[in-house]
């Protein structure tokens, strides 16, 4: 997995979090999927859940996902 800047990792973050609550959820990544089609398929969404998730709630917020990122 490539390594962003935490300002690269906040911009992906803000273009996934579309609803702008602050918190990823499956539904928006599945958005995001859907819009860059061919990149990033179902499974690989589900396993970047499962995989960033550290609290298990099934929200990724911006500190999760900078620790998986940054
Ligand atoms: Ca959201
Ligand atoms: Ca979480």
């Amino acid at each position: 997995m490539e390594k962003l800047t935490e300002a690269e990792a906040k911009a992906l973050f803000d273009e996934i979090d579309t609803d702008r609550s602050g918190e990823i959820r499956l539904r928006e990544l599945r958005d995001y999927g859907l819009a860059h089609e061919g990149t990033l398929g179902a499974a690989t969404l589900a396993d970047f859940v499962r995989q960033a998730d550290t609290d298990g709630d099934r929200r990724i917020t911006f500190t999760e996902f900078k620790k998986y990122f940054a």
